[in-house]
């Protein structure tokens, strides 16, 4: 028994060593992400996902080869039932705090769609973080009728 507790001391010392010398990077967990797929001559389109940091960070972008220009949303429901798609330049990421991108909430949308989004494909979107960099998810596509 004394041994495996002076094993144990010598694997905390040798851990927190570790991390004081080369601190982890951030970071952040990307998963679960969808798109739906578009009607022919759609311009634009959502993209969800869930975020999930270890020590906090703030999403500050995202990019995709597949749209001219990709935008942080949040959709906004008003008291009297109007639903507004909002601009977000940033979305904090508290550590540890599970954030979902999803329908009627935070999204990224794709604005000027090169070409209409169809099922069964992928979409390569990078989105950017102030701590952790750029990270390329890969967004597969859903069908139309598509419910999360
Ligand atoms: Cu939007």
């Amino acid at each position: 028994m004394k041994q495996l507790i002076a094993f144990m001391a010598l694997v905390l010392a040798t851990t927190s060593y570790a991390e004081l010398n080369n601190p982890k990077p951030n970071n952040v967990a990307v998963s679960g992400a969808w798109a739906r797929a578009t009607p022919p001559n759609a311009k634009a389109a959502a993209v969800y996902f869930t975020l999930r940091t270890a020590d906090g960070d703030a999403l500050v972008g995202a990019s995709s080869p597949a749209a001219e220009r990709v935008e942080i949303h949040e959709t906004v429901m008003y008291p009297n039932g109007m639903m507004e798609m909002q601009y977000r330049e940033t979305v904090e990421l508290t550590q540890n705090t599970v954030y979902q991108f999803k329908p009627h909430s935070y999204h990224v949308m794709l604005l000027g769609l090169y070409e209409p989004l169809q099922a069964g494909y992928e979409l390569p979107l990078t989105l950017e973080f102030a701590t952790a960099g750029r990270k390329v998810v890969r967004v597969p596509i859903q069908p139309l009728t598509y419910q999360p």
